[in-house]
């Protein structure tokens, strides 16, 4: 009997509440009695075979994705307990929801998720409560009223992303006047909505402006695309980008270079996330600070999944913590990045 059945099969019997002798199988440790925490599903700590772990992922939009996928994937392996189910939800709500009602119907012992938006989940997480299957969300955060819905986040803080990226560039450049230009992340995800406060908080009140703030979906390519357009609309006013992401910003200094102007020089480029690629823009001189958002959340997740399970409690914020480069720390710390 492979786990996902038992853990249906007890599931079914913690309801019925009557206790069959369970037919000898594979690997099972005694599950224990109707609604003892094994027989709920709850895992209990003598859970025998490996934690099934649905996991949702919002797609493979930027190079922070692809490490987060990786960290994910190299720490729920099968020799750490784990038989992880994956997919790729090409950035579509829909597409998670549909992934997530099926690790339901699968009977996982728990899912995991990066809501690619804060909202419209409330049904679907309910449907997973419902069938006692804890959730775990990583990276981006649900704007939900029900906060049971979820038993753990794990995440950066992105307002205060936004905040480090403000507060620097009015260190730097307050007294010039500055005219900034937006690529703003996905609409509605959190790390867009969060990112755009914090910044906007932390320039109020300097000398440095928003001109204008557009949606590249956190993609180099529509980085590339809306730079163009603000290149065109606003010409030589444009005195600095501040980009959600460093893959929105790589997609800018392309615009940038094929205006005939110096990225990092003629026009100042914030980012967020400190992947390779923006790492090594930035030491050479094309971008000139990042914030990092750290991808690498699979350990925290596969701690928290095994707590989850052995019936332990679990924090349910966790903060993950972040750096900030200029161009001489780039320099540094790029020989041992890790993603
Ligand atoms: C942030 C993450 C964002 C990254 C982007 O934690 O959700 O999504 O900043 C990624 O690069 O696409
Ligand atoms: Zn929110």
């Amino acid at each position: 009997m492979t786990n996902l059945n038992r853990r249906t099969f007890l599931g079914g019997l913690a309801a019925s509440a009557i206790v069959l002798p369970l037919a000898a199988c594979g690997n099972d440790t005694d599950p224990g009695t109707a609604g003892s925490p094994a027989a709920t599903g709850g895992g209990g700590g003598d859970k025998a075979g490996p934690i099934v772990l649905g996991f949702s992922q919002v797609g493979a939009e930027s190079g922070w994705r692809a490490a987060n996928t990786k960290s994910i994937q190299e720490t729920l392996t099968a020799e750490n307990g784990f038989d992880l189910k994956f997919s790729d939800a090409q950035q579509k709500q829909e597409n998670q929801i549909q992934a997530i009602r099926s690790y339901i119907s699968q009977g996982v012992d728990v899912i995991a998720f990066s809501p690619v938006v804060e909202t419209g989940w409330d049904a679907v997480l309910q449907e997973a409560k419902e069938a006692k299957i804890p959730v775990i969300l990583t990276d981006r955060a649900v704007d939900s009223q029900d906060d049971s819905l979820y038993v753990s986040f794990i995440g950066s803080d992105f307002v205060l992303e936004g905040d480090t990226a403000g507060k620097w560039a009015v260190e730097q450049y307050k007294g010039q006047g500055l005219k900034i230009v937006e690529l703003q992340g996905t609409t509605g995800a959190a790390p867009a909505i969060d990112r755009k406060e914090g910044f906007e908080k932390a320039i109020a009140g300097s000398d440095l402006t928003i001109i204008d703030s557009q949606t590249g979906n956190f993609t180099r390519t529509e980085g590339k695309t809306v730079m163009e357009g603000f290149l065109q609309k606003h010409g030589d006013q444009i005195g600095m980008v501040f980009a959600h992401n460093d893959d929105m910003g790589l997609g800018a200094i392309e615009a940038i270079e094929a205006a005939g102007k110096k990225p990092g020089v003629d026009i100042k480029i914030i980012t967020i996330d400190a992947v390779k690629d923006g790492m090594q823009a930035l030491a050479d001189g094309k971008i000139n600070y990042i914030v990092e958002c750290n991808p690498l959340l699979g350990p925290d997740l596969a701690d928290i999944a095994k707590k989850v399970l052995a019936g332990e409690s679990v924090q349910k914020r966790i903060v993950v913590k972040d750096e900030a480069f200029d161009q001489e720390q780039a320099k540094a710390a790029l020989p041992d990045r890790k993603y």
